[in-house]
């Protein structure tokens, strides 16, 4: 039995007083998109269709390493997470599924986590096992790395430390493991560059050992941050040559935050999924490094011109095309249900603009070295506002057709306030 957590009556009420507005612009929105050709419940299926995983830690307010502020009834433990995480998908009905962190997450039945899930209309993604962080009972630290430290029975900690993830996810029903390490350095000349590679491809093969045979292993590269002079797996570059010793499990994960500035994320996309190892993404977006701001709220050309690739890539998926998508945000100032749901449709209006790309005429355009039109065919679809399609996608799938106003209206976050214990103080996500 699902037991969710808004009232539907309120979602209901909501609707009724939005509906013919909505069907207004959604009618405009169909004549418009008609005269190029475009069938909008084609797009409003295939947005139907779409969804993204939220990230367990998401949940709770984020924190830099200065500081964080709690806000009242955020949520301090897994089952109160989910219960966020079942309220941001009743309303917006594009998350689905909940991404957790090992050990943040952990509980004494995965089973019973998984029905907990299920009951509040959530099922479980890609596990993310944690090795930049000690925890108070383990034997080795993670100082001085982790599937890369010089130590053997470090490594052989975080190895076992991952397979551990494998198990839960399995018991969960995720079928991929993502794998990021802050291993890395400080000083130049603290590690050797190439053997400290040289023991993460070893460690790694390990856990790929471990995969059940329908399962993935999401590599997560990060430029910098925790080491600030070099990482180990630093970029894309060193994470599809790590996949491709891995093995075919062995796919490449983009956090959108984890790049150089002005880096061409779309063309890494471009070239991981040209080469088979296109294994998922972490949508945020980023002002100056690894900022973990909401999606698209720096720059949502740059996520429209992403979603333009994978729609590429869907049209011509070479060896396959599944990447995953999942959402990996630090919410420091908003309330994290809110940015959520903010984040999911904006990730979701580029999923359907792309869709928007003539792409004869931009074939056409390219084939004939007409650089204004081959722009101009992304530029028209960039410029088209699609929140129709979305909500009336999310109104026929029991959703809220105005996502902010409904979640402000169901005072849900004060009700937690009442019930949930305070948060502490102190710095960083859990
Ligand atoms: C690292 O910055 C990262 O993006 C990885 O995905 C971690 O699992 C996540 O953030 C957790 O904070
Ligand atoms: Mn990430």
């Amino acid at each position: 039995m699902t037991r969710l957590p808004i009232s539907a009556d309120l979602i209901a009420t909501r609707n009724a007083v939005h509906a013919e507005a909505l069907e207004d612009d959604y009618a405009a929105l169909g004549r418009k998109l008609a005269r190029t050709g475009i069938d909008i419940d084609a797009i409003k299926d295939r947005v139907a269709g779409f969804s993204v995983a939220v990230p367990s830690w998401g949940a709770g307010r984020g924190g830099t390493r200065f500081a964080k502020f709690p806000i009242a009834g955020e949520p301090t433990n897994i089952h109160e997470k989910l219960e966020d995480c079942a309220v941001i998908q009743q309303l917006g009905r594009v998350t689905p599924r909940v991404s957790p962190h090992f050990p943040w997450d952990k509980v004494s039945d995965y089973k019973g986590l998984r029905a907990e899930a299920a009951s509040l209309g959530l099922g479980f993604d890609a596990v993310n096992s944690n090795t930049f962080q000690d925890q108070p009972e383990q034997a080795y630290t993670y100082a001085n790395g982790s599937l890369a430290a010089q130590d053997a029975a470090t490594r052989q900690q975080a190895v076992d430390h991952n397979i551990e993830c494998i198990e839960i996810g399995v018991q969960l029903g995720s079928t991929d493991l993502t794998v990021w390490v802050g291993d890395g350095t400080n000083f130049p000349g603290q590690q050797d560059l190439s053997r400290s590679l040289d023991r993460y491809l070893e460690a790694a093969s390990k856990i790929y050992a471990a995969l059940p045979y329908d399962w993935r292993m999401l590599l997560e590269h990060k430029m910098f941050e925790p080491a600030f002079y070099s990482t180990v797996i630093s970029d894309w570059g060193s994470s599809i040559l790590a996949a491709q010793e891995l093995g075919p499990k062995a796919k490449c994960l983009v956090d959108l935050g984890h790049h150089a500035p002005n880096v061409n994320i779309e063309q890494i996309v471009a070239r991981l999924h040209r080469f088979g190892k296109l294994g998922g993404f972490h949508f945020n977006d980023s002002k100056y490094g690894d900022d973990d701001l909401d999606s698209g709220s720096i720059n949502p050309h740059q996520l429209f011109l992403v979603f333009n690739e994978l729609v590429e890539a869907e049209h011509d998926p070479r060896d396959g095309f599944n990447p995953s998508y999942m959402i990996d945000q630090s919410h420091n100032v908003t309330d994290p249900i809110e940015s959520m749901l903010s984040s999911a449709e904006t990730i979701t209006q580029c999923f359907a603009k792309a869709r928007l790309v003539d792409r004869a005429a931009l074939h056409a355009a390219q084939e004939a070295n007409d650089t204004m039109m081959a722009f101009q065919a992304l530029r028209r679809a960039y410029n088209i506002d699609v929140a129709p399609i979305l909500a009336k996608a999310r109104m026929e799938a029991g959703g809220a057709i105005d996502v902010l106003e409904a979640y402000r209206l169901s005072q849900y976050r004060s009700r937690k306030a009442q019930e949930r214990k305070a948060v502490g103080l102190g710095a960083g996500i859990v």
